[in-house]
């Protein structure tokens, strides 16, 4: 089982005409919604600051985006950059989480963090466009790879997030507070192998009568970033069902194997349209992609592939 690349990749590239994105285009979370795929991606441009953008696009191939981006630093906590967008429907409401990467504060009368300055933050919009910052899941500590669940799970809400290296998952009872003690890690990587040294989740997991299908990213001692998928139980996303062994999504292209940062596919949406799963994924941090498969394949691939 191999993720399928669409033929007319990249599918986003860098605008050479704009100040924030004329050098790199990345890590997008696509929502598919009335009908319009919508898009927002990370992007870098003359300050290397990153910012999001917003595109929308009929078929999930052509794009066409604002001129403007639509979720910007606004403070010491984020002065960095925003990072690595992923987006999620729930109860009526688009959630997007994100890595707010700030300065590492230090300071008297400063907060205080370690970490490097990376926030785990969530964000909320009632229009893809308007986002306001809402809080973040936890602070202190590298913290990333956060994405929320489309549904409450046991009458909670449920976010994966990213201790390095080991997949966590938290609840909570109104997404802005995040008790320690509602925390538990999911799984880490494997002694050998693709996913050895480090994991973290893709985009929001997907339901089937299954589990749910979570696409990960893992990467190796060679620091060579992989996708692989896994099942988790339906009402305790903690318990693990399967997790094949192969990976199903590697660098090939001269894209995926150079550009800003070399050997890297790394992926915060796999939006699943008419059977189909569309894997939006950023190509050396420097372009976007696209690979699809079909759901019941996928899901299939996950029930039976070897562990
Ligand atoms: C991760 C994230 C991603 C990036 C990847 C590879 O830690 O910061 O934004 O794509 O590294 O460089």
């Amino acid at each position: 089982m191999r993720l399928q690349r669409h033929p007319t990749n990249p599918v986003l590239l860098p605008d050479l005409t704009s100040d924030w994105e004329c050098y790199n285009v990345f890590n997008p979370a696509v929502v598919y919604h009335n009908g319009l795929f919508h898009m927002l991606y990370r992007a870098q441009g003359l300050d290397w600051v990153s910012r999001i953008g917003y595109a929308v696009s009929r078929d999930g191939v052509h794009w066409n985006r604002l001129r403007r981006p639509v979720l910007e630093p606004a403070n010491a906590a984020d002065s960095r950059g925003v990072e690595d967008p992923r987006v999620t429907l729930l109860e009526g409401t688009f959630y997007m989480t994100y890595t707010a990467y700030g300065r590492r504060f230090l300071g008297r009368g400063e907060p205080t963090h370690e970490g490097g300055g990376i926030i785990p933050m969530i964000a909320r919009s009632e229009n893809l466009i308007t986002w306001e910052p809402i809080g973040p899941i936890v602070v202190g500590e590298d913290n990333k790879d956060h994405v929320l669940f489309p549904r409450k799970i046991g009458g909670r809400y449920a976010a994966l997030h990213r201790r390095r290296p080991t997949i966590w998952l938290a609840y909570s009872d109104d997404l802005r507070t995040w008790r320690e003690e509602d925390m538990a890690p999911i799984f880490g990587p494997r002694a050998e192998g693709w996913d050895s040294k480090s994991v973290g989740g893709n985009g929001v997991p997907i339901e089937t009568e299954h589990g749910w299908l979570m696409l990960y990213h893992g990467y190796d001692a060679d620091h060579v970033y992989r996708f692989g998928v896994c099942l988790l139980d339906l009402e305790d996303p903690r318990r693990v069902i399967r997790r094949p062994r192969e990976p199903i999504f590697w660098p090939e292209e001269l894209w995926e194997l150079r550009g800003d940062v070399p050997n890297v596919v790394f992926s915060c949406a796999n939006p699943v349209v008419d059977g189909t799963v569309y894997v939006y994924y950023g190509g050396g941090d420097h372009v976007i992609g696209l690979a699809t498969c079909r759901l019941d394949e996928l899901t299939d691939f996950a029930l039976h592939a070897p562990e």
